[in-house]
């Protein structure tokens, strides 16, 4: 295994909006960032992902781009990133920043002028077609809602847009629109920005025949017609030999429609396209046939196997990304463990997973504390537009409404989006003003700096484990074999290298369980979740125990 600075990174993933506000305008920004770099680089953290902090009218957030080279008014100024970058990289960590090439903003100059006429030179930047017997092109549903094409009385064409109206798709079939995104990286590049998250990757070529989806399941519809396209690999290898050959950069694709049978296809080292991709696989593990407002139970065996069969095919060429949440999912705490009885203990146990696989791992501000899912009891207190879109939706098919607020506790995107909690002060030490969105009214117990004073708190487990994996690379690049795989309750595994061996248990009930397996050799114990070491093979309830494996 060929070793690299980004596959032992530990990434941690920021976003601004939410993350500390310095002028008291309620919304995080990138001063804001800087205060708390120190706090940041206090965790053991190597690589920062910012979330898009370019020019945007925030339709999305800023994942609708106006301007790729100028910084959104309310996060600050290209004065305030340059010394956001500078001083990241005097703490000897790296900055990686979210690249949105699949659409852009509809504000954007190429759109504005797209729309214009038929015979715009920015035309083909976009895809713009006729409609079909007075509708749209075809029944293509959008992700936030509603059709992939809206009308434009101008030219009287509809444009494509996957995501909101506000974010028409690139045509990257146009080498122009392709070249305009490599002189956006380079610009950056040259910058000395350090990577690229590379957001919804998978979607930029598509089909683009068109056709009729034959079929209602969103999933299977963006596998089938979306993701994937039969141009992709040849667009990032171009991508990778006109740009990023060039830089000693990360990159790290997301993109829903990612899957085993073709993720090889993104990362494979020999392939020369990205070096890491998010894949889905445990964020979808909870929704129905009917997508992420149908949820399910989910089940450890299932959350083992999207470990285990990825390890396994990227094991011998390609590289893995460890995540279990970010700004798109619920709380890690509340959806993966138990965020009320065994709180702390569960959020500890998430961080020993997270820390201890085969891959690069990504932490999501807020989890380093545990942060919790929010569970506002009005609609008016979110502010996603796709938690509203679907809201609305809803409403609109009859549902109950009563029973859809419960879903979207459970699974709007804005559970991961409230301010960051600093201290128990009013707005939870993010802003001085109220926030652009309200605090998780548990600010006061969940708080960063309560848990700096407990030797004992999550944030300074976190740190722990991220420096005992710094310190055993065998949990970086040693191999790793899953035990157990059936069982319900425990997710147990080996990492191991020719220096060191370590045997993982992972309480996942709220019960005690005796792991019963026979290991080979003297077991030492070396991380545990509760500050009551027990060295026997019961696991209390959300317990987690790494063990060494000596003489094995
Ligand atoms: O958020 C999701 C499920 O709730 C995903 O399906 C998500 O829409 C998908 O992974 C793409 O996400 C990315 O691109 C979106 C943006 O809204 C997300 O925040 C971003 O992470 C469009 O740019
Ligand atoms: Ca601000």
């Amino acid at each position: 295994m060929k070793k690299n600075w980004w596959k032992e990174s530990i990434v941690y993933q920021i976003y601004p909006r939410s993350f500390k506000d310095s002028n008291k305008d309620g919304i995080g920004d990138i001063p804001g960032i800087i205060e708390k770099l120190d706090y940041i680089s206090s965790l053991g953290v190597d690589v920062i992902w910012v979330c898009p902090v370019y020019k945007s009218p925030n339709d999305d957030n800023g994942y609708d781009i106006s301007d790729y080279r100028d910084i959104m008014n309310e996060f600050g100024t290209m004065t305030d990133f340059d010394k956001l970058l500078t001083e990241v990289h005097l703490r000897d960590m790296k900055l990686v920043m979210d690249l949105v090439p699949n659409h852009s903003s509809d504000e954007h100059f190429w759109f504005q002028e797209s729309r214009k006429s038929k015979d715009n030179p920015y035309r083909d930047y976009y895809y713009w077609r006729p409609g079909y017997q007075g509708g749209p092109p075809n029944n293509w549903p959008s992700f936030f809602g509603g059709s992939v094409w809206q009308y434009d009385e101008i030219t009287e064409e509809y444009y494509l847009h996957l995501f909101s109206k506000k974010q028409p798709d690139l045509n990257w079939e146009n080498p122009k629109v392709r070249q305009e995104i490599y002189d956006i990286m380079r610009f950056w590049f040259d910058k000395g920005i350090d990577g690229f998250r590379m957001d919804v990757i998978s979607l930029i070529s598509k089909r683009i025949d068109f056709p009729d989806a034959d079929i209602n399941q969103f999933n299977e519809i963006i596998t089938r017609y979306y993701a994937n396209g039969p141009r992709v690999h040849e667009f990032l290898k171009e991508m990778h030999d006109r740009v990023l050959c060039e830089y000693d950069i990360m990159t790290v694709g997301e993109g829903p429609g990612i899957d085993l049978a073709n993720g090889a296809e993104y990362v494979g080292e020999s392939r020369g396209q990205l070096n890491m991709i998010f894949h889905f696989g445990h964020m979808f593990i909870d929704n129905g046939p009917g997508g992420k407002y149908d949820k399910i139970q989910w089940l450890l065996p299932d959350f083992k196997r999207v470990f285990n069969e990825w390890d396994e095919l990227l094991k011998e060429d390609g590289w893995g990304s460890i995540f279990l949440g970010n700004h798109d999912f619920p709380r890690i705490v509340s959806r993966f463990g138990n965020d009320r009885e065994y709180w702390k203990e569960s959020a500890k146990l998430l961080a020993t997973l997270l820390l201890s696989l085969r891959g690069t791992t990504y932490t999501y501000q807020g989890d380093e504390i545990g942060m919790t899912n929010v569970a506002h009891l009005s609609i008016e207190d979110y502010r996603d537009i796709e938690t509203l879109n679907s809201w609305k939706e809803a409403e609109a098919a009859g549902r109950p409404m009563d029973d859809f607020l419960k879903i979207v506790h459970l699974n709007s995107r804005d559970n991961a989006r409230t301010p960051m909690q600093w201290d128990d002060s009013t707005y939870g030490g993010f802003s001085l003003e109220q926030p652009w969105i309200k605090v998780n009214p548990n600010y006061n117990n969940i708080n960063v700096a309560s848990q700096e004073e407990d030797p004992d708190s999550i944030l300074n487990y976190y740190r722990k484990m991220i420096r005992f994996r710094k310190s055993n690379p065998a949990l970086v690049y040693g191999d790793y074999k899953c035990h157990l795989k059936e069982d319900p309750n425990l997710f147990v595994y080996e990492r191991w290298d020719d220096q060191k061996h370590f045997l993982i248990l992972l309480n996942f009930t709220d019960h005690e369980i005796e792991y019963q397996e026979e290991i080979k050799g003297r077991l030492e114990l070396k991380i545990n979740n509760y500050n009551t070491r027990n060295k026997s093979m019961w696991l209390r309830p959300w317990e987690a125990k790494i063990f060494e494996v000596i003489n094995s």
